[in-house]
């Protein structure tokens, strides 16, 4: 019998339009029902300023993990789907305001580097707003592969414009 192998991934979660926290409470409802995955944990929500572009709304981020059999490819079409059905638009500018941002952080410890893919996320580093979520879910000593342990990147990162939901 050949053992299923199950990887863990993170799942960086943003919106700053139509009622945001309702986007992304509705996408961990949605992440709970993903097909071969299970939602382990998920992060507080936090309102976060924008990076990028400065005239658009505050966003709303969170993270969670997911145990999943899918392979990365299958799991970002399966992520790609629910940003559709959130009317997700993917034209307009770089970074600009959307309805529902579900990205692919981390899978297991996967460097992936093709055009449609990229695994560690390459931005996810210098963003506060994935790290601090991140760092109430994973292990704060985790290793992100190619960007060195959660913990530093935290340490030289600034926490302003990061605020905690209660
Ligand atoms: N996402 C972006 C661009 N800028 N800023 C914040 N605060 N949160 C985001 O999720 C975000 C952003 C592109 O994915
Ligand atoms: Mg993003
Ligand atoms: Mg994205």
């Amino acid at each position: 019998m050949s053992k299923v192998q199950s990887v863990i991934a993170y799942i960086g979660l943003g919106s700053n339009l139509e009622n945001p926290i309702q986007q992304v409470e509705t996408a961990l409802q949605e992440l709970t029902e993903l097909k071969d995955s299970s939602l382990l944990v998920q992060s507080s929500l936090y309102r976060t300023e924008p990076i990028g572009p400065q005239h658009q709304p505050s966003y709303i981020n969170a993270v969670a993990a997911l145990i999943t059999v899918l392979d990365a490819e299958g799991l970002l079409e399966q992520l790609q789907a629910i940003e559709l059905a959130h009317r997700r638009v993917r034209e307009g500018e770089r970074w600009g305001p959307r309805t529902l941002d579900l990205d692919l952080l981390m899978y297991g410890r996967a460097t992936i580097d093709t055009p449609g893919l990229q695994v560690p996320h390459p931005e996810m580093a210098n963003r506060a707003f994935v790290l601090i979520p991140l760092s109430e879910i994973a292990p704060i000593d985790m290793d992100i592969p190619g960007m060195g342990r959660l913990q530093d990147l935290l340490f030289s990162l600034s926490g302003e414009g990061v605020e905690r939901l209660v």
